[in-house]
């Protein structure tokens, strides 16, 4: 009998949750005896631009997107003063149905309407903080939510290599494919070396595990420059609590 595919998903707990310490209640919400999820990997992260663009790569070019990415950075919620404040909660769940479930008690993206239509789910306790351009002028909204999770299988399984290395994840845990790198990558600027240049970062080291997906990019890359957006989508993770963003 073939093995049963485990149902995998991103929870991202934001700075605001963070800074209105509602984290514990969130957990509480979250935890097997309501969702049946059982944490794989967890992980304090302070968000780099990198990360958040790609994270949120498909809001790119809206009006909300550069307020976005300061409040997944937590700029919006921590001043410059307690930048060491910003970061997020980063938590992979396993389990039947985990998706729908932990995203039925997150509830609606916006807070108003989940106040409105699902009183008592997380977002519920979220803000809406109207956004206005340098003349005052209203330019959007900024929907200050508590929580991400991922909507669908196939997001959750971009968001889960984007944010986690295999090894963050015990071996039973882990869902998508990995590979042994068999040589080094170095990163600096959106390009990629195989031997150290100056200022450059190595993301990976022979026999180092990886998401198989991730070496075919840096296979396809080759060295030099690259396709940024696919070599990003690997760089960001492997910068990650490595630099001070
Ligand atoms: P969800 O987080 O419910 O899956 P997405 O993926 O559509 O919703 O959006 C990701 C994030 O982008 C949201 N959590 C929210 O912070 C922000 N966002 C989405 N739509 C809007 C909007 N119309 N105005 C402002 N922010 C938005």
């Amino acid at each position: 009998m073939a093995e049963k595919q485990l149902e995998q998903t991103l929870v991202l707990i934001k700075p605001d949750a963070l800074k209105n310490s509602i984290t514990g209640f969130i957990f509480s919400q979250l935890s097997e005896l309501h969702t049946g999820a059982r944490f794989a990997a967890t992980k304090i992260v302070n968000v780099s631009r990198l990360l958040a663009e790609e994270h949120y790569v498909e809001h790119k070019g809206k009006p909300f997107f550069e307020p976005l990415l300061d409040y997944i950075m937590g700029k919006a919620h921590y001043s410059e003063e307690n930048k060491w404040k910003r970061r997020v909660i980063a938590i992979v769940y396993l389990g039947d149905g985990v998706l729908d479930r932990i995203r039925a008690l997150a509830g609606p993206t916006n807070p108003h309407q989940a106040r409105e239509e699902r009183p008592g789910c997380i977002r519920s306790l979220g803000t809406v903080v109207p956004l206005k351009d340098k003349d005052g002028k209203n330019i959007g909204e900024r929907l200050d939510n508590l929580i991400h999770t991922s909507a669908t299988t196939e997001e959750a399984e971009r968001e889960i290599k984007l944010w986690f290395v295999p090894h963050d994840i015990p071996p039973m845990m882990r869902v998508c494919p990995t590979e042994i790198c068999p040589t080094h990558y170095y990163y600096k600027e959106g390009r990629l070396y195989d031997t150290y240049e100056p200022g450059s970062m190595l993301l990976l080291a022979p026999g180092d595990m990886v998401w198989k997906t991730d070496l075919e990019i840096l296979r396809s890359c080759g060295t030099g420059e690259c396709k940024k957006g696919r070599l990003n989508t690997v760089a960001a993770k492997y910068l990650i609590n490595r630099v001070k963003v």
